[in-house]
């Protein structure tokens, strides 16, 4: 008979049960207790933040990189959700060209059908909307569902699984796409989510995701996109894997240079597409980088506590010298960054962003408030972190003129550097 684990005996353990397959995932890097990174509490609530332990670790059966801990999914995606996908110019123009090619290749149909999972504010459905094709998105968190209806975009405000499958399959008939980005990810039960995308399908229909990629993760030691929503972080092979267990191949993929780096896969049932070479040729890739064995996986370690020590040594460096910093962005990104390194208020006075729900509020953890990024330059610090490393561009176009006036950013991935 198995022994009775109880729950907090497991969380401490550096092994967990795979939720692809049941194998044995094996820790390699352990952030300790966090908080969750998209809650924005005002002082008065900062006492009731919930923690869970954020560990990451590598199925030794069939390799998919996945947390030890699971955060429930009500506490983190609900009404008051902070992160509006519209907030970046770029995101935006990469969402709109995905929604065109979407609708040039497999919108083409005499009445086609499009369902995106994790539609938040609406971005990549508005311009399907704007094309007079019939779409859902399925939204668990309220707000932003609601921001998305004010443009005239269709939402459920539910979790998908496939329970939600089978009503909207019910209500609306057959999709011709599923499309999600920077969602599959977040969703650990992907046993019901393949069978709910099975279920909504039409026969030929694709199923088309896009979620950080641990190849650009291991590069670039981007060990920020670990955190309580990020469930997983995929490889080809590992989604490969996953997608085979419930009768989909993987028929192509492509690299997206958002967010710090992206695979955008696309699954078909199996035998209804030809697979692109482009599959097995990036799984070939992984493999020759070791990226589904856990000493590689390792090394990153190292690299994550030099990272957190250079910070931590400059930022002590320039209070010594008196010199003004400030944070940019405030990302959930951040959260694993200013906790594990042990950066508050005192080295990092404040944080600034142009989200409305997190102005005015408190970073995860390290309390340090956050401003208005119009008021950034009232007065300019002499240094700001750019915690949103992946809208560098946007951002140094946006604020020109604090290096104009002599500002310095500074960046932590892949190193800690003052640009
Ligand atoms: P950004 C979130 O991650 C959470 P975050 C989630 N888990 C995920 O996977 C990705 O999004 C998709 C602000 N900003 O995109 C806005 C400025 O202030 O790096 C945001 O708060 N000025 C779903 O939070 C933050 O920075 C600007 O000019 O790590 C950027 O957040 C721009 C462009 C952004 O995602
Ligand atoms: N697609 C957008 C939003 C990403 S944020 C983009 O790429 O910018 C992730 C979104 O997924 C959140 O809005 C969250 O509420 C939603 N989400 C989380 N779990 C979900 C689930 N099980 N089903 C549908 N959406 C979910
Ligand atoms: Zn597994």
């Amino acid at each position: 008979m198995e022994p009775d684990v109880s729950k907090s005996d497991v969380s401490k353990s550096d092994v967990s049960k795979c939720r692809v397959c049941a194998g044995e995932v094996r820790k390699f890097f352990d952030f300790g207790t966090q908080p969750l990174s998209d809650a924005f509490l005002t002082e008065r609530e900062a006492d009731q933040a919930f923690h869970f332990r954020l560990a990451v670790g590598l199925c030794t059966a069939c390799t998919m990189v996945q947390l030890l801990e699971e955060v429930p999914r009500e506490r983190m995606f609900h009404h008051d959700y902070p992160y509006h996908s519209s907030g970046s110019r770029h995101m935006r123009e990469h969402f709109a060209q995905t929604a065109r090619e979407l609708l040039a290749t497999e919108l083409t149909g005499p009445d086609p059908f499009c369902v995106e999972i994790g539609s938040n504010d609406g971005v990549m459905l508005g311009v399907i909307k704007d094309a007079g094709v019939r779409h859902l998105g399925v939204e668990p968190s309220g707000g932003v569902a609601e921001l998305a209806r004010k443009d005239g975009v269709r939402v459920r405000t539910d979790f998908f699984e496939e329970s939600t499958a089978r009503l909207i399959a019910a209500e609306d008939g057959p999709a011709d796409v599923v499309y999600a980005a920077n969602t599959i990810c977040h969703i650990p039960y992907l046993d019901s989510i393949l069978r709910g995308v099975d279920i909504l399908l039409r026969p030929g229909g694709v199923f088309v995701f896009e979620d950080p990629y641990l190849g650009d993760i291991a590069e670039r030691n981007t060990f920020d996109q670990i955190y309580d929503e990020h469930f997983y972080l995929f490889t080809a092979r590992s989604v490969r894997g996953v997608a085979r267990r419930f009768g989909f191949e993987l028929v192509d993929v492509r690299r997206l240079p958002v967010h710090g780096g992206e695979v955008r896969y696309t699954l078909a049932r199996q035998g209804e597409r030809e697979v692109s070479p482009a599959v097995p040729a990036l799984i070939e890739e992984e493999a020759g980088r070791g990226l589904a064995e856990l000493e590689t996986l390792e090394k990153l370690g190292q690299g994550i506590d030099r990272i957190c020590a250079d910070l931590v040594a400059l930022l002590e460096d320039l209070r010594r010298q008196g010199r003004s910093v400030a944070g940019y962005g405030a990302t959930a990104k951040s959260a694993t960054v200013t906790n594990y390194a042990g950066i508050g208020p005192e080295l990092l006075p404040c944080v600034y962003d142009t989200t409305p729900a997190k102005i005015g509020r408190l970073m995860p953890g390290s309390g340090i408030p956050i401003r208005a990024a119009g008021e950034f330059s009232r007065p300019y610090p002499d240094y700001a972190v750019l915690f949103a490393w992946n809208h560098t561009d946007e951002i140094l176009a946006r604020e020109a003129e604090f290096a104009a006036q002599g500002g310095k950013w500074i960046v932590y991935v892949p190193e800690v550097r003052v640009l």
